[in-house]
């Protein structure tokens, strides 16, 4: 079996490059001591999380100078996302700090003058600015690779652009591979990026070190002035707790109730009786289906907490762990974010332990999530900062995890209620007027936050909560409503426009879509960047490719 050696730091999920690499029959040998870097036949470098603390890290690993000696000699080496930004010799992400000065550049912050949503977050183009074996035919203007960041490299001069081996627009054009030699390194994600990341990895494995016969197979290159777009990303969201059985299913609530109910009637009253927990399948094999039908992401929350479940445990780690084997796009995992309480490893319920939520978070970036969404949580936070006058602690579940992985890797999930009320000054709340009046006629509404899955309402409104959210480190916003939640009548365009008027990291639109016109209409009229759905998906109402296709025609980026 062929082995190639990969550098891994800690510092996100690795687990779907390393299912990649397994899948295309290599065997990975992990990095332990500079002699593993100066020993490999290909080295491959998945960055993610901060270019400061990578460098920072590979300083005090002593991997820098063996990690320069290795490029230089010109070896197969494969830099993922921040393994394309460290080869430069800095980023204006971490002032001061020295990158490996391979490309002589500087990496810089997205413009995000045009209202663009930043981090640059998603499924875009390339544009193949000469030929390469690593796209042994070209790459389609159809075609599109998963991105996450805030920073990237720009063309600054004529050294640089030797290294160019396709460029992406969001916004302003940037360069999305760079190439030199037996040195390539890419800003998106291959092994998220579905079946063509994986054609790209295998290319790098069978085709570097090239031999002449392979670099210089000649293809037509795309028209280079024609830019790329950013998709609209369609989400498939789980929501997973344990049925009265104790089997772990994917349920699926209306306003939150994931429980079936009966109405029984006679002349003197009506009964409501709560049922089962509805159960819409397994999640491992929904999600499978899902990435199958083109799903952009997927999403699994575990919407009720394993009480005294030893961390190491916890139900949803070994879902993550199979999903992860053969499901190449983003992964995020919701609820239970937090500081918790939890025997230790050996499950003794006697001696419990406190863990941090980044050592939550890390247990799942273990076992293959790519961001996790804080919920509650995150509504403390929000209140604590605003209390606070925005001063930040930098001890908060969305702090501490974004410092350690990365702003990406932080979503927040926001359950919001709608109250209506009759004028702008009835509250203190950041106050919409709405086209929808309320039960008495009020015009106007504002969101009211929730925590505990929507059972406890707070003193706090959307607006500002994903406001305090932001400032504090979130890398986007998944915008739940309770009102909408499952009743198939649309998402609620009121809220997702506000919300993204509020902030200028993308939203996650969710709740509510019952037919293929409620994602045009949440893409074009409240401006999301992405749409999440639930319901239609699990019931076969429409499958994700039907809205995607729908979507095309109506002029909307997908990826197909
Ligand atoms: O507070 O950090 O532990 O997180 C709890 C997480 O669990 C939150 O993300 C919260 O939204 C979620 N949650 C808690 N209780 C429920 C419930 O349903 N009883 N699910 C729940 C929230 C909403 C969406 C749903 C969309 C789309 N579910 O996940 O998928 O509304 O549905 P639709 O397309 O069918 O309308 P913490």
């Amino acid at each position: 079996m062929s082995e190639v050696t990969v550098l891994d730091y800690g510092a996100g999920n690795i687990r779907s490059l390393i299912n990649a690499l397994k899948l295309l029959g290599y065997n990975v040998k992990f990095v332990k001591d500079a002699k593993d870097i100066l020993s490999a036949e290909r080295l491959i470098f998945p960055g993610v999380g901060a270019f400061g603390s990578a460098m920072a890290l590979l300083e005090s690993s002593g991997f820098v100078e063996p990690l320069k000696k290795y490029i230089q000699q010109d070896r197969p080496y494969l830099g993922i996302c921040l393994g394309l930004q460290t080869l430069c010799d800095g980023s204006e992400e971490s002032p001061g700090t020295k990158g490996l000065s391979v490309i002589p550049a500087t990496v810089t912050q997205f413009n995000k003058a045009e209202g663009l949503a930043v981090p640059h977050m998603g499924w875009n183009g390339l544009k193949l600015r000469k030929e390469s074996a690593l796209f042994p035919t070209g790459f389609s203007s159809e075609e599109k690779v998963y991105f996450v960041h805030s920073y990237a490299l720009h063309s600054q001069s004529k050294e640089i652009d030797e290294w160019v081996l396709a460029t992406t627009d969001y916004g302003e054009e940037f360069i999305s591979i760079v190439q030199k030699g037996n040195i390539v390194a890419t800003q998106f994600h291959p092994e998220k990026s579905g079946e063509m990341g994986i054609k790209i990895i295998k290319s790098f494995l069978e085709s570097f070190p090239m031999s002449a016969k392979i670099a210089s197979i000649p293809y037509k290159l795309p028209d280079a002035s024609k830019p790329t777009q950013l998709g609209h990303r369609i989400i498939a969201c789980l929501d997973v707790r344990n049925n009265d059985q104790g089997d772990l299913v994917v349920t699926k609530g209306e306003q939150y109730d994931v429980r079936e109910q009966s109405i029984t009637e006679n002349i003197h009253s009506v009964t409501q009786i709560k049922g089962a927990v509805r159960n819409l399948g397994k999640p491992v094999e929904l999600a499978r289906r899902y990435f199958k039908e083109g799903a952009d992401e997927i999403v699994f929350l575990n919407i009720t907490s394993f009480k005294n479940c030893p961390l190491h445990d916890l139900p949803m780690l070994e879902v993550l762990r199979q999903a992860s084997e053969n499901i190449f796009v983003p992964l995020t995992v919701g609820g239970g974010i937090r500081e918790i309480l939890a025997p230790g490893k050996d499950g003794d319920q006697s001696k419990m332990k406190c863990y941090s939520a980044v050592e939550v978070a890390a247990e799942y970036f273990r076992s293959g999530a790519d961001k996790v969404s804080i919920g509650s949580d995150a509504v403390y936070a929000a209140e604590n900062f605003i209390s606070c006058g925005g001063i930040a602690t930098g001890q908060t579940s969305i702090e501490t995890i974004a410092a350690a992985y990365g702003r990406q890797a932080v979503v927040i999930s926001v359950d919001p209620k709608r109250v209506c009320v009759p004028s702008r000054e009835a509250v203190q709340h950041h106050v919409i007027h709405s086209s929808y009046p309320g039960p008495s006629g009020e015009e106007y509404c504002w969101y009211q936050c929730t925590v505990k899955g929507g059972r406890e309402l707070r003193d706090i409104g959307v607006y500002e909560m994903v406001q305090a959210c932001e400032a504090l480190g979130a890398g986007e916003i998944m915008l739940n409503s309770i009102d909408r939640d499952g009743t198939n009548s649309g998402y609620d365009l009121e809220l997702v426009a506000m919300v993204k008027e509020a902030v200028g990291i993308p939203v996650i639109a969710s709740s509510g879509a019952g037919h293929v016109n409620h994602f045009s209409d949440v893409f074009q009229d409240a401006h999301a960047d992405a749409a999440l759905a639930a319901g239609i998906f699990h019931r076969n109402t429409v499958s994700i490719n039907v809205v995607k296709e729908h979507l095309l025609s109506e002029g909307i980026p997908v990826r197909v």
